[in-house]
């Protein structure tokens, strides 16, 4: 008898069957009663089960995917518990206000905007706002939410709706500038910061971000920080397409590891990105559960509404199933565009039993069979599973329609991303669909509709907001400070050593320091990425432990030795594996603390510094946005300093990257003493002051001895410059120095002084410092040292400065701090570091005659520290030649004495240099 294939027409979709294949056979035919009696929701939950524990054997064999089918049955549906008619009437007002704000910027101007993402993901919005996200009461910090950042116009609608925002504001939107101030494009709680709480618009930044903030959640608790009494939940709202980006899908495992049932995922698939579609020729939503169930997380799939639960159940075939299962995302995409008669031909017209199913229907309802991330009951019921759901993160694949509702405007076309604008036709049948009260004569201005406060609608919203505890997103940061430590609590720094030691080093002395200052120790947060030990850092590990939700179930294999690999429920570090990204994200899970918990932490992110802002440089930028505070700390810094690793390890711009961060104070220091300074105003600054600023320091592994703090310079070391040590008022060529020439020019010729300023950073202050000497001795010329901490500090305030004398030209011009520093220097000025010649290069304007700059552009080599500065021409005798040079450029000395000098300290001027094109 010939088989009659019910399901699965593709070729892998239907169980291997003849052939003599019993088992296939047997189970095909168990499956095809299954359909048959109890359908296919009712199939597909058995199937789904009888999967998992396949999945749980040993050597799990299936594929990680379920039937393309909603994974809650019809039956297993809560019923709903809101008035959902008010509901989706506040939900109208919600899209035509979030329309109205785009269109209307955008005749007049050409700001941009976005219809279509909160036009497919407003019942998934309004869902939670009505019914699931918490606002921060007194013991509870609110629900973290991380929204779309292109949905934002939507979020801005429910402001205006609730009262929060004007009519002034919708119509600023992406206007900030404009009177009165405007609304920010995206979520940005540097420019909102009352309102926003996540940025998000950098795609991939959000999941990844709400990942670790969920995981950070647990352990503030653990740690005994928070007194909340009901967890708050992290939902992360993403675009299917969003999940193409690596930080979006990399961190996953961490969800399910860390058994993140406090994190909740609801990614708006409506099959379209930018472009077009996301995976025209699969289906997003299948390779999204794979991937998700395969990394431990609970998935909810929620793909068609309820208009269809009565055609599956009629369907006692599963042919419509099968139908879905046939068609790729492109295919779907075209029943959204195309009539219904191109839908029951193409789609219901493969199967006569399909059509046979929708000749009830006529074609104008057929493309209201509505996809279930647009079903209020289907979007409560996954929402609910979620939020109960235990053990595990739960991510909801939600499929929608991209520009639902804007009809031939861009309803699940290709263009609809970028529609901001509409027709008077087009605005119209969008009124007429969603029943907006707005009359003909105005609707061409696309005004903003609220309806008045004592309207059902108002009362309803307002109610619901009020017994979830307030509005969101609210950013709402409590007054709090820490009893921080001043510079002389590190006075074993200040006073310098004998004993040879890195700035790394250092910190690691101070890190121990702080962790002993009661005002601070419990709120430090020190996250590593697998590098504790390369920094001497694991003493750490025994001393406050590593953050573990497990504790720690094994005995360490260096459990007898006195820094054990110490795991515990309430260890103070997170050692986050090698995941920079991570890392960074729960730095500002950390640094932003004090507004999501009203908590303070101080982290202190500790890292290769090759694989900072070069690497996870988006984030940094976040971090400046999100208001984060804290200390970032890139060891093993240098181009030289970090000898042997080569070009991709040694990082020589990193600080220069650090600079374009506008919240972000770049430092170099090149003593402990300097290091101790800048944390404890750091710690002022950002913990007392409460300034949203973050630190970036550059730490190296070069080990000398570590000066005293010379009286005075605390102030300069803050700014970023500071004489070190000045020169000898008159110098003298030693006996066997090279002779001086008598033209009246040379150094020390006639009486006339020649004076050169040098300015180090990090442990190449140790060239200068050298060349100090040997200019001294051998040239006869006094050259000060100067220890530059900060161009970046130094160049801010001169911008500030110059910017003001522009603006006021005709008033006396202020001066910045590195102008009034060197006003009075005479001579050549020469900037020296083991970073590129950018960074020392950013103060040259306000140099009195120039800046004359050594650098490390071009890319690491694996060498010793010495061979690689001759190289680079950072070391000693460059810096002495450097310096030569900077006079003869000035006429303050002859060009012989530069080239007599390159021969006596035996530098090859034609040896290969680093290449830079
Ligand atoms: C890192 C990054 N790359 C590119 C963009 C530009 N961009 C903004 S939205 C978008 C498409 C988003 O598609 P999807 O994630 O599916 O969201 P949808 O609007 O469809 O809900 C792109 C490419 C961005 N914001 N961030
Ligand atoms: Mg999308």
């Amino acid at each position: 008898m010939e088989k009659k294939e019910i399901y699965g027409s593709r070729p892998n979709s239907a169980l291997p069957s003849g052939n003599g294949d019993k088992w296939g056979e047997s189970l095909q035919s168990v499956f095809e009663l299954s359909l048959q009696s109890q359908g296919p929701e009712r199939t597909a939950q058995l199937l789904e089960q009888l999967a998992g524990q396949l999945r749980a054997a040993p050597s799990p064999a299936s594929g990680q995917t379920t039937p393309y089918a909603n994974t809650i049955p019809v039956e297993e549906q809560p019923p709903y518990p809101g008035d959902w008619r008010v509901e989706r009437r506040i939900k109208s007002l919600m899209r035509w206000n979030a329309m109205a704000m785009v269109v209307k910027a955008n005749s007049t101007t050409n700001v941009g905007g976005h219809i279509s993402t909160y036009a497919s993901a407003a019942t998934l919005y309004e869902i939670g706002f009505n019914h699931f996200f918490r606002g921060a009461t007194e013991n509870f910090p609110g629900d973290q939410i991380y929204f779309q950042g292109h949905a934002a116009p939507g979020m801005y609608a429910r402001a205006f709706l609730e009262g929060r925002l004007d009519e002034k504001h919708l119509q600023n939107f992406r206007q900030e500038l404009a009177e009165g101030g405007g609304l920010s494009s995206y979520p940005h709680p540097y420019l909102m910061p009352d309102f926003w709480q996540f940025p998000t618009v950098s795609m991939g930044l959000g999941p990844i971000m709400s990942l670790y903030q969920a995981r950070f959640n647990r352990y503030l608790h653990a740690r005994g920080l928070t007194n909340w009494k009901d967890e708050p939940k992290v939902w992360a709202f993403l675009g299917d397409g969003e999940s193409d980006e690596v930080d979006t899908l990399g961190a996953i495992t961490l969800g399910a590891r860390e058994n993140l049932d406090n994190l909740i995922w609801v990614i708006n698939c409506n099959l379209q990105r930018l472009d077009g579609p996301v995976r025209g020729n699969g289906k997003i939503i299948q390779e999204l559960e794979g991937l998700f169930r395969g990394a431990g997380w609970n998935v909810i799939k929620v793909i068609w509404g309820s208009d269809w639960d009565d055609l599956f159940a009629r369907d006692k075939n599963g042919l419509l199933l099968k139908r879905m299962e046939e068609c790729v995302d492109g295919d779907f995409q075209k029943y959204v565009v195309e009539p219904g008669s191109y839908t029951r031909k193409h789609f219901f017209g493969k199967y006569p039993e399909l059509l046979a199913l929708v000749t009830h229907l006529k074609d104008e309802q057929l493309p209201k069979l509505m996809r279930g991330g647009h079903d209020t009951r289907k979007v409560y019921a996954a929402y609910k599973a979620a939020t109960e759901h235990k053990g595990q993160p739960t991510v909801i694949l939600a499929k929608t329609v991209k520009g639902y509702g804007l009809g031939e405007a861009g309803e699940g076309k290709n263009i609809s991303h970028q529609q901001k604008k509409m027709n008077e036709k087009e605005l119209r049948e969008f009124r007429e669909r969603f029943e907006i009260p707005i009359t003909d004569d105005v609707i061409a201005e696309t005004p903003f509709y609220r309806p008045p406060a004592d309207s059902v609608e108002i009362k309803y919203l307002l109610e619901r907001r009020k017994s979830l505890g307030g509005f969101l997103p609210a950013r709402i940061v409590k007054p709090a400070t820490l009893d921080v430590p001043k510079s002389d609590f590190f006075a074993e720094l200040l006073r310098g050593s004998t004993r040879e030691i890195s700035t790394t080093m250092a910190f690691g002395r101070l890190l121990s320091l702080m962790l002993q200052h009661k005002g601070i120790s419990k709120n430090i947060v020190p996250i590593i990425p697998d590098e504790a030990r390369t920094f001497g850092l694991d003493t750490l590990f025994r001393e406050i432990g590593i953050y573990s939700s497990k504790g720690q179930l094994y005995e360490p294999v260096d459990s007898q030795t006195l820094s054990f690999y110490h795991e515990a429920k309430d260890g103070q570090i997170l050692e986050e594996g090698i995941t920079e990204a991570g890392s960074m994200a729960s730095f500002i899970a950390s640094g932003t603390s004090y507004a999501s918990h009203g908590v303070p932490t101080i982290p202190f992110y500790i890292y290769y510094s090759m694989f900072g802002p070069q690497r996870v440089g988006d984030l940094f930028w976040l971090a400046g946005d999100i208001r984060a505070k804290g200390f970032l700390l890139g060891a093993t810094s240098g181009r030289t300093t970090l000898n042997g690793e080569g070009l991709q390890h040694q990082d020589g711009h990193s600080l220069l990257l650090a600079s374009t961060i506008p919240t972000c104070l770049p430092y170099d220091p090149a003593f402990g003493y300097e290091l101790a300074v800048i944390l404890a105003d750091g710690l002022r600054r950002m913990y007392v002051e409460n300034e949203d600023i973050f630190y970036y320091l550059s730490l190296y592994n070069e080990n000398y001895s570590m000066p005293p703090m010379p009286a005075g310079v605390e102030d300069g070391i803050l700014k970023g410059l500071y004489r070190f040590k000045a020169g000898t008022e008159n110098p003298h060529p030693a006996s066997g120095g090279h002779p001086l020439p008598s033209d009246g020019r040379g150094a020390g010729g006639e009486g006339k002084k020649v004076k050169a300023h040098i300015f180090g950073s990090g442990p190449i202050i140790q060239s200068a410092l050298k060349a100090q000497e040997i200019l001294a001795d051998k040239y006869g010329i006094s050259a000060d040292v100067w220890s530059a901490t900060s161009y970046k500090l130094l160049r801010t305030d001169a911008i500030r400065c110059q910017r003001w004398n522009m603006m006021h030209p005709t008033e006396a011009p202020r001066k910045s701090y590195v102008e009034e520093l060197l006003a009075k220097e005479q001579g050549a000025f020469v900037a020296v570091s083991d970073n590129i010649r950018t960074v020392p290069d950013q103060i040259a304007p306000w140099v009195p005659g120039g800046l004359f700059t050594l650098g490390t552009d071009g890319f690491g080599r694996s060498d010793t520290r010495a061979r690689l500065r001759r190289f680079f021409a950072v070391d000693v005798e460059s810096t002495v030649i450097g310096t030569l040079y900077a006079l003869a450029e000035k006429n303050l000395i002859s060009r012989d004495i530069v080239a007599q000098a390159i021969k006596d300290l035996g530098v090859d001027p034609e040896k290969i240099q680093p290449q830079i094109v």
